[in-house]
């Protein structure tokens, strides 16, 4: 049982005085908001067949096996009820018609930087936005159902916030949603063999990532990816950002950092992750945040990534002296 039971259930009233539900996932999309997205459609849906239900927003290649996002005029938006799942502030949301809704809900688990939403549930304990949408379904039984796609996404969410079950976070709660994503039809293996598969680009460019990388004196391993990189690799920067986890190997690294260039918009951002120092103190010093072991920042020149790597430095150093 959730503690937030109640605003699970403030939730489901929601759903159930509006005709329209519209469900808006982040830019940038990963498995988590995709896979809350798509199964909280499923949810609602399966339970309502008489509601019109979407899920819109951007789609990325290796996750269309989720299936497709909906595309929807403005005029849906009128009196409808918007959700927005895995998406800690305004800016981040996938559609900027959000604003457009009758009332507006916020399902999140990231640091609550920007409170918003008529209701707002922000759950840090929570390691997937996935698993939160199960603490919806469970907190709502009997009255909610799912279809096995449904579970599907679900899983694909938990599975890929997680790293696997490996990362903080994972408890008996998050088994708990899996087994009952089991009660209803999971079948796991297309979700494996679609998060296995890989470009022969991708490889090749995991090959560039693990020659390459490099390490500050007390312990960041990092990786700068330039656009012109990713050109000559042919992988896009959403590709090349998903090896943010191959720097995890170090054990005298207890910080990693991939650094990529986004040319359209000028600006360069950080993925950083650590296995033990909480990073998300220096990440919202750099415009961005997060969670205390996996966070994003956004730098806009590489100046101010070498200012990170050295802010992280330090970080580091100190972990290590607390550590001894
Ligand atoms: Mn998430």
């Amino acid at each position: 049982m959730s503690a937030l039971n109640g605003l699970y259930q403030d939730v489901y009233q929601a759903i159930t005085t509006h005709k329209t539900i519209i469900i808006i996932p982040h830019q940038r999309p990963d498995g988590d908001c995709l896979g809350s997205a798509i199964g909280l459609k499923d949810i609602i849906q399966t339970s309502f067949p008489d509601k019109h239900v979407y899920a819109i927003g951007e789609e990325t290649g290796y996750l269309k096996f989720l299936g497709s996002l909906d595309v929807i005029e403005d005029e849906v938006f009128k009196d409808a009820c918007v959700i927005a799942v895995d998406t800690a502030n305004q800016e981040r949301m996938a559609d900027p018609r959000y604003t457009l809704g009758k009332t507006l809900i916020k399902i999140d688990h990231h640091i609550n930087i920007d409170s918003y939403g008529d209701i707002e549930i922000v759950d840090t304990s929570s390691p997937a936005a996935a698993q939160m949408i199960m603490d919806f379904y469970t907190a709502n039984q009997p009255h909610l159902s799912m279809s096995p796609s449904g579970a599907q996404a679900l899983f694909t969410g938990i599975l890929t916030d997680t790293g696997r079950f490996k990362y903080d976070g994972v408890s008996e709660r998050t088994f708990l949603a899996v087994a009952a994503l089991y009660q209803n039809g999971l079948d796991p293996k297309p979700v494996y063999a679609a998060l296995e598969v890989m470009s022969e680009a991708l490889i090749r460019f995991k090959g560039y990532v693990l020659l390459n990388y490099q390490k500050t004196e007390h312990g960041v391993a990092y990786i700068k990816i330039t656009k012109a990189l990713c050109d000559e690799f042919n992988v896009s920067t959403e590709e090349a950002s998903s090896l943010v986890n191959e720097l995890s190997h170090f054990e005298d690294a207890p910080i990693w950092v991939l650094f990529n260039e986004y040319e359209d918009e000028k600006v360069v951002r950080a993925r950083i992750r650590s296995k033990g120092p909480n990073i998300s103190i220096t990440a919202n010093a750099f415009n961005g945040g997060g969670h205390a072991k996996a966070s994003g920042a956004n730098l806009g020149t590489w100046d101010v990534a070498d200012q990170l790597l050295t802010a992280l430095n330090e970080v580091a150093s100190t972990y290590k002296s607390e550590e001894k």
